[in-house]
């Protein structure tokens, strides 16, 4: 049965139990942003996990599992946000600290803070206005928008409401012209650098996923994939996105699909997904111009390590000939400080802007970057950190002969 137009903001109980779907939205929430600080039914929202919190009570359960999950036992999904708590910051005294300057490039482009939106897919589960929401909201923090395949607004619609720097992640598909087609709209469409993922050749199993029957309510698609006939999951029992992607991505990827796509487009190739300082080095020499260090939050290979144990070792192999980024369980400014005291050059982050998207679309998305920009300005202040160039290894060590003091 359809459900009818605007059931993604129905009342619980208004639309929901028409379809086996259950409205996607629990409830309306009166969302209220007032002097910098966001509410949700006049409860602050402080900190990220303030805006999960809201979420979860937002979202029917299917979507919420959808968004929060992780491959398996979740140990990696646990242990991304454990790995970043666990590294300590010896931070330095009396360093003369003015205002602080958090801006960066990404591949030559400027952005004002280190922290990047990830690819995420169906942004529409979360909010109306969906991947335009979010491409909205890194326009206002002059950050980065990175486009999942898998989103439920076409990237031309997205791309042109999205400021520079706006990136395209790409699934390689089994069937060579469907990529071939989506690299060409992505650079008709102004993307300016493509992001290959290479950590999902097939889906790790999401067990909440399986139990829910995960699926695309009526109305919704993959839109990109819509004209090449790809746009709807098959019907099947359990996680129709698994289904989806055992059906059309392409199992056998190998370098040569990298150095097939680093010939096919103009644009800069990242690599994302990577585990090992070898394979980013193999990837940086056949083309990619940045790796991101990522177990895709976790939904992936379940006990891969946390990335903030692999960027050292990525970093090492290949900070010297690429730029290096990392994302998984990012939730505080600290956490972005520390990731670029180990070396990278930025953050991503995928659940927190899918939250903000959930409590209230593109304010809540903006909000969230602002909340994290907040934190990192405070962290470089009380660590004795001007610029981005004062965070270094020597941060996570007592003492350190490379450290600024005794430079
Ligand atoms: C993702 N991620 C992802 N990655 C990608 O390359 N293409 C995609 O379509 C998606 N889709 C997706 C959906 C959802 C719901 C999540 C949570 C994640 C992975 C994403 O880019 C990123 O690697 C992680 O989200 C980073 O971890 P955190 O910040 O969510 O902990
Ligand atoms: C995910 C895919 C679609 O993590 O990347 O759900």
């Amino acid at each position: 049965m359809s459900r009818p137009p605007g059931w993604l903001h129905s009342r619980a109980g208004g639309t929901a139990g028409t379809t086996a779907w259950r409205a996607v939205r629990q409830g309306c929430r009166r969302y209220n942003f007032a002097g910098g600080l966001g509410h949700v039914d006049s409860e602050p929202l402080v900190n990220i996990a303030d805006y999960a919190r809201a979420a979860r009570r937002t979202l029917a359960k299917e979507v919420f599992d959808y968004y929060e999950g992780g491959a398996l036992d979740e140990i990696t999904l646990r242990e991304n946000s454990a790995g970043w708590e666990k590294l300590k910051l010896y931070y330095r005294v009396l360093a003369d600290v003015g205002p602080r300057d958090m801006s960066t490039t990404v591949l030559g482009q400027p952005v004002s803070m280190p922290i990047l939106v990830a690819p995420t897919a169906f942004h529409k589960l979360a909010c109306e206005e969906g991947e335009v929401a979010a491409a909205k909201a890194a326009r206002a923090a002059e950050t980065l928008f990175v486009l999942s395949s898998l989103s439920n607004t076409a990237m031309e619609s997205v791309f042109a409401q999205a400021a520079s720097p706006r990136w395209f992640q790409l699934y390689i598909y089994k069937d060579r012209e469907i990529t071939r087609e989506l690299v060409k709209r992505a650079e008709a469409a102004g993307a300016e650098a493509i992001v290959l993922t290479v950590d999902a050749p097939g889906l790790g199993t999401r067990e909440r996923d399986t139990r829910n029957n995960f699926r695309l309510p009526d109305g919704l698609a993959v839109e990109n994939l819509a004209p090449l006939g790809k746009g709807n999951f098959p019907e099947v029992k359990g996680s129709g996105l698994a289904a989806y992607v055992r059906a059309n991505f392409k199992e056998d990827l190998g370098f040569d699909d990298l150095d097939w796509l680093c010939q096919s487009t103009r644009l800069p190739v990242v690599v994302k997904g990577v585990c090992r300082g070898d394979d980013a080095r193999r990837a940086a020499e056949h083309g990619a111009k940045a790796i991101v260090v990522s177990n895709h939050g976790g939904r992936q290979l379940d006990t891969a390590p946390a990335t903030s144990e692999v960027l050292p070792h990525v970093v090492d192999a290949a900070g010297d000939i690429c730029e290096i980024y990392v994302d998984g369980g990012i939730r505080r400014g600290s956490d972005v400080l520390k990731a670029l005291a180990v070396g990278a050059r930025a953050v991503l982050v995928g659940r927190p802007i899918l939250w903000g998207l959930c409590v209230a679309g593109e304010q809540g998305a903006a909000h969230v970057l602002e909340i994290l920009r907040r934190e990192l300005d405070e962290a470089m202040l009380l660590c004795g950190c001007a610029k981005l160039s004062d965070i270094g290894r020597w941060l996570l060590r007592p003492s350190d002969p490379l450290s600024p003091i005794s430079a």
